[in-house]
């Protein structure tokens, strides 16, 4: 093989523009996302022994569980001003989790005992309790499955009835690894997971675990101590208000938010300018670009000095 070729592409502004086009394509496509930015709609007491590890709405009254060991609960609250409208008493050995609510049935993780404890809805009498394999930290149900976090980046499916394990589902992001899953809450086709020890709540497929988008909820006053463990636990969707009540361990408030989306675009603005937009845009821009960099490398050709005989002879 002569050098010859080699020599054809040395021009250091063919190589440059290439890269310059490549890296384009290769970064706009991930350039454009969805930011999940909230409203603060109101703001109601929130017991601050109370904590969170737990809630959910159903039928228009919210569901709480606590956590702890001798302090754990299952509680109602309600949703005009935050007060306690009854609870129940976990036994002393269990510290409560997450918790779910499945008709009249109340689901309450433990966090190490390997159960779930369920419980009457309208009396909180403890009615039977399942076995939960690992560790209990949130739980949430759709109509055909019962998701389950374990502080890890798995989330357990389980048998709504029979509460048996039927599959899981990885969390996966592009960006980072996503641990330390908590409390959830199921709305459509969405798992929102409060991420231990951080303001996120994150929104992910429960098809397939993908990371859809992230709401930091880190202006959001706790009320607390600053204790460490006294962090953003406890989401429930309000589907009468159409927004999330969030709470957290030991917070004084408990917040009504309602969330919308923001699109963020970096594409040339002579390229696209919305999401709907984008793949006929990014179609667009691989053409064009392509484009440039055919007449750019024929343009480099044709003013190149012919090489020399030399250069023919070199490898031959
Ligand atoms: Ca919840």
């Amino acid at each position: 093989m002569e050098r010859r070729s080699d020599d054809m592409a040395s021009p250091s502004n063919v190589h440059h523009t290439a890269a310059i086009l490549i890296s384009l394509l290769i970064i706009l496509p991930s350039s454009v996302s969805a930011t999940l930015n909230h409203n603060l709609v109101s703001t109601i007491p929130h017991d601050g022994f109370a904590f969170t590890q737990g809630l959910e709405i159903q039928d228009g009254r919210m569901y709480e569980s606590t956590g702890l060991y001798g302090h754990s609960q299952v509680r109602e609250i309600s949703l005009e001003d935050g007060s306690l409208i009854r609870s129940h008493d976990l036994n002393d050995s269990f510290f409560g989790e997450g918790l779910t609510l499945i008709g009249d049935r109340v689901l309450v993780l433990t966090w190490k005992a390997g159960l779930i404890l369920e419980f009457e809805r309208d009396t909180f009498n403890q009615s039977t309790q399942h076995n939960l394999e690992g560790e209990g930290w949130g739980i949430c149900s759709f109509e055909d499955k019962i998701m389950v976090s374990d502080g890890t980046d798995q989330i357990s499916i389980l048998d709504p009835l029979t509460l048996e394990p039927t599959g899981s589902i990885q969390v996966t992001s592009n960006d980072s690894e996503i641990w330390n899953l908590n409390e959830l809450e199921c709305v459509g086709d969405m798992i929102y997971a409060n991420q231990w020890m951080s303001p996120f709540i994150h929104v992910i497929s429960a098809n397939d675990g993908k990371l859809m988008s992230t709401l930091d909820l880190s202006n959001l006053p706790s009320g607390t101590s600053g204790d460490r463990n006294e962090v953003l636990n406890g989401i429930a969707w309000d589907e009468e208000r159409q927004g999330f009540w969030v709470t957290g361990k030991n917070w004084t408030n408990m917040y009504l938010i309602e969330l919308y989306e923001t699109q963020q675009n970096a594409y040339p603005q002579d390229i696209g300018n919305s999401l709907s937009a984008s793949i006929t845009s990014q179609m667009k821009f691989i053409l064009i670009s392509l484009g440039i960099l055919g007449a750019v490398a024929v343009a480099v050709s044709l003013i190149r000095t012919p090489p020399s005989l030399s250069a023919y002879n070199e490898d031959e």
